[in-house]
C-alpha cells in the first residue's frame, strides 16, 4: 500500500462542534468542604468527526472551590479559544487533539469535553468500544460511592448502610474540620471491615496534622487531599506523620504532577479524573506511569451527568484503575438521565462496561434539547482548507 493511501483513509476530520448547557437537578444536595451543590450547570460538547458524532461532557463546577474552571470559564475558552482552533482540523488520531490545544494554558477540563468527544467518534468511526481503543482490558468495574458531608453521624451511618446494602464496594466520606473525627468514628464503629475512606477537599492545614493522624486508628483505605489544592510539598510533610495512605486529587493535573507527587512521598495513591487531567489522552498516560511506579490509581466522579460518567467507565477498564472509583448509578444522581440505559451497578458493586462502539449508551437527544439553557456552534466549510475560516453561530 502507498503511504498517500493510509494517510487519506485515516485522517478524521472535525466537521463540526456544538457546545451546550445544560441544567440538572441533583436529587439531593451534595455537601462538601468547599460547599454545596444541588442544580448544576452542565457543559456538553457535540462533535461530529467524519460523520460520526462524538460526545463529551465539561465536568466544571458552577464555581471555582474545587478547582479554578467553572462553567462560565469553560465556556469563554471553549468558544473563544478551544472550538476556533480545532474545527476544520484533521488528525490520524484522538490522541493528536492534546498538541491541537497546547498553546492553551490550564483549562484542562474544557479541553477534555471536547478531546473525549472526538475519542467517541473515532471508537464509532472504527466501530469499536470506546474502552477497548483506549486500551482497557477489563469488562466490570469496581464501584464505590462519595457520600456528602451529614448534619450528624447518625443521618450518616443510616446512610452507610443503604449504600452497602445496594452492593457499593467501597464508601468514602466527605469530611471538614468539626465534621471529622466522630462522623469516622461512628460509620467505623457500626461496620469494622468496610474499605473506607475520607477525602477533606483541602479543608486542612499541615498544622493539623496530629488532629489528622487520629484517623490512623480507623484502618482507613486513604485520606484524599487534606490539604491546599496546590500544594504537593505540603502533602510530603504530612504523609511523613501519619500512617493513613494520602491520595491525591485537586494537586494533580498532568502527569509530571504525578510524578513529582511520587517522588516527594507526597501521596500513596492517585485519584484520575478526566476532566482535572484534560481527557483521556493524559489520563491514559498518567496511569500507566503510576502503574509503573506501583502507586495505584483509581476514578474520581464529578457529579456528573450520563455522558460523562460513560467516559468514566471506559477510562476504569484501563491496568492502573485498581481500586474501586467514584462511579456509581445514575439513579443515586438523576431521576432520568440524559443516556440510555442509565448506569446501574450490579448487587456485587460492578458496572458491566458496555460492548457496542463508541461510548456504549445512546445519547437522549430529545431530553438534552429540553434541558438545553445555551448553544453554540461550529462547522467547517466542506472543502478542506486550512486557510478557509470556519462559520460559527450562537443561540441563547
Ligand atoms: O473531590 O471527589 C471530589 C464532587 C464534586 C467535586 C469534587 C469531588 C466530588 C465527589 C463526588 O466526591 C463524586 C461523585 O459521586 O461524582
Ligand atoms: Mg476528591
Amino acid at each position: 500500500m502507498s503511504s498517500k493511501v493510509i494517510t487519506s483513509w485515516s485522517l478524521m476530520k472535525i466537521e463540526s462542534i456544538t457546545l451546550r448547557e445544560i441544567h440538572m437537578r441533583l436529587k439531593s444536595p451534595f455537601e462538601t468542604s468547599f460547599g454545596t451543590v444541588q442544580d448544576r450547570r452542565i457543559l456538553l460538547v457535540e462533535v461530529v468527526a467524519d460523520g460520526a458524532s462524538g460526545w463529551g461532557e465539561v465536568t466544571a463546577g458552577e464555581t471555582p472551590a474545587y478547582n479554578a474552571e467553572t462553567t462560565d470559564t469553560a465556556w469563554h475558552v471553549l468558544s473563544d479559544f478551544i472550538a476556533p482552533s480545532l474545527i476544520g482540523k484533521s488528525v490520524s488520531e484522538t490522541s493528536e487533539v492534546p498538541g491541537l490545544m497546547a498553546q492553551i494554558r490550564g483549562h484542562e477540563m474544557a479541553k477534555s469535553g471536547v478531546e473525549n468527544a472526538v475519542w467517541d467518534a473515532e471508537a464509532q468511526l472504527k466501530g469499536v468500544p470506546l474502552h477497548r481503543l483506549l486500551g482497557g482490558t477489563t469488562e466490570e468495574i469496581a464501584c464505590g460511592v462519595s457520600l456528602g458531608i451529614r448534619e450528624n453521624p447518625k443521618l450518616l451511618v443510616k446512610r452507610v448502610e443503604e449504600e452497602l446494602r445496594s452492593g457499593y464496594q467501597r464508601i468514602k466520606l466527605k469530611i471538614k474540620p468539626g465534621k471529622d473525627y466522630e462522623f469516622v468514628a461512628a460509620v467505623r464503629a457500626e461496620f469494622p471491615d468496610i474499605r473506607l475512606s475520607v477525602d477533606a477537599n483541602s479543608a486542612y492545614r499541615l498544622e493539623d496534622a496530629p488532629h489528622l493522624k487520629r484517623l490512623d486508628e480507623f484502618g482507613l483505605l486513604m485520606m484524599e487531599q487534606p490539604l491546599n489544592w496546590d500544594d504537593i510539598y505540603a502533602h510530603s510533610k504530612l504523609q511523613a506523620q501519619i500512617e493513613t495512605a494520602i491520595c491525591l486529587d485537586e494537586c494533580i493535573h498532568n502527569t509530571r504532577h504525578a510524578l513529582t507527587a511520587i517522588e516527594l512521598k507526597s501521596c500513596r495513591i492517585i485519584n484520575i479524573k478526566l476532566g482535572r487531567v484534560s481527557g483521556h489522552t493524559e489520563a491514559r498516560l498518567m496511569q500507566q506511569v503510576c502503574r509503573a511506579q506501583g502507586v495505584p490509581v483509581w476514578c474520581g466522579g464529578m457529579l456528573e451527568s450520563g455522558i460523562g460518567r460513560a467516559h468514566n467507565i471506559a477510562m476504569s477498564t484501563l491496568p492502573g484503575f485498581s481500586l474501586p472509583g467514584d462511579v456509581s448509578a445514575s439513579q443515586r444522581y438523576w431521576s432520568e438521565d440524559i443516556i440510555e440505559p442509565p448506569v446501574e451497578v450490579t448487587e456485587k458493586g460492578t458496572i458491566r462496561v458496555p460492548d457496542t462502539p463508541g461510548l456504549g449508551y445512546g445519547v437522549k437527544r430529545d431530553r438534552i434539547e429540553k434541558l438545553t439553557a445555551r448553544r453554540k456552534d461550529w462547522s467547517a466549510p466542506h472543502t478542506s482548507s486550512r486557510e478557509m475560516s470556519a462559520a460559527t453561530r450562537e443561540s441563547c
